[in-house]
């Protein structure tokens, strides 16, 4: 009787912990959420808006990293990288992805070209490494991995934004980003280098904020879908890394007070998470966002359950 009383409690609390805490990083605004997993650690590496309440665009300067152990107490280790730490770059710190690599953590960022003998200006793609997961990060190739130079040929060119990177089980990483359009790219070992050739499509629905991984066998594409109306979140899913990519559906609607949504999804004790921003917060909104987390569930198919928000 007790042991059973013990564990409705701890459901319960498990349950109620996950919703109570949304937005689960409250004493600043954070958007574009990016979780890994090292060491039984959660590490969460998240745009930050510093933008005030009048302010009709974004004002983005740096990009946090938080880390957890229980999906409920959060770690600010500081704003760990700025588009200063490029010397090629300017302007507002985008949506990025941090990735392992034997040992190595590369985080992939969007922010913006100087205007040099290398581009005319306008988003780019840049990569810092670390030993650690906490960095010091430093510019890891010393020039933009992806200027809307080399992509100018292709829809969207100036919309050179939004990595999101996977290494697959034979060891070869891929690239998507973009905004508009959907680009890809295999990476070298070395993470970065592209290794071939930039390849363009539009998955239905896509606008940004693409997330990529693998389940199962199953490839998804996760991703910003809207554009004209506040974003949701919609996925695709392939045999492959590079597709033939199927048109799935609406994971998420609308999320309260925000125009735009990001999508970060992990594994991490037995539980699916899916990561999400809103502007829920007081004072919160477009520009003023709040990253949350809520529990994500799949069918027998591998398709996805839409997600219940929690911070609504
Ligand atoms: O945070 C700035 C931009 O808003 C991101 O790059 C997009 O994904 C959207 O969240």
């Amino acid at each position: 009787m007790n042991r059973l009383i013990l564990s409705l409690l701890f459901a319960c609390s498990t349950f109620l912990g996950a919703q109570a805490q949304n937005p689960i990083i409250k004493h600043i605004f954070t958007a574009d959420p990016s979780p890994i997993v090292h060491k039984g650690t959660v590490y969460l590496y998240t745009s930050h808006d510093t933008a005030s309440v009048k302010d009709t665009n974004y004002k983005m300067p740096d990009w946090h990293v938080f880390s957890s152990t229980d999906m409920v107490n959060w770690k600010d280790h500081g704003a760990l990288l700025s588009p200063k730490t490029f010397s090629w770059a300017e302007g507002d710190a985008y949506a990025a992805q941090c990735i392992e690599r034997d040992g190595k953590f590369y985080w992939f960022v969007s922010t913006f070209h100087k205007k040099d003998a290398n581009s005319n200006g306008g988003a780019a793609i840049g990569v810092a490494v670390s030993d650690n997961p906490t960095g010091p990060f430093k510019d890891a190739i010393g020039k933009a991995l992806i200027t809307n130079e080399m992509t100018k040929d292709m829809p969207h060119a100036w919309d050179d934004i939004d990595p999101t990177v996977m290494i697959d089980d034979d060891g070869q990483a891929y690239m998507y980003w973009g905004n508009g359009s959907l680009k890809w790219a295999k990476l070298k070992k070395n993470m970065i280098e592209l290794d071939g050739p930039i390849t363009a499509f539009k998955p239905k629905n896509f606008i940004e904020g693409p997330w990529i991984y693998k389940r199962k066998n199953l490839y998804y594409l996760v991703y910003a879908s809207a554009g004209t109306k506040p974003e949701m979140i919609e996925y695709c899913t392939a045999p492959t890394a590079t597709g033939p990519w199927t048109y799935r559906g609406i994971i998420q609607e609308n999320v309260p007070n925000s125009f735009t949504t990001h999508p970060g999804i992990l594994d991490y004790k037995g539980k699916s998470y899916f990561f999400y921003h809103n502007g829920v917060l007081p004072t919160g909104g477009s520009y003023r966002r709040s990253i949350c987390v809520d529990y994500m569930y799949y069918n027998e198919d591998g398709t996805i359950k839409p997600i219940v928000q929690t911070s609504a």
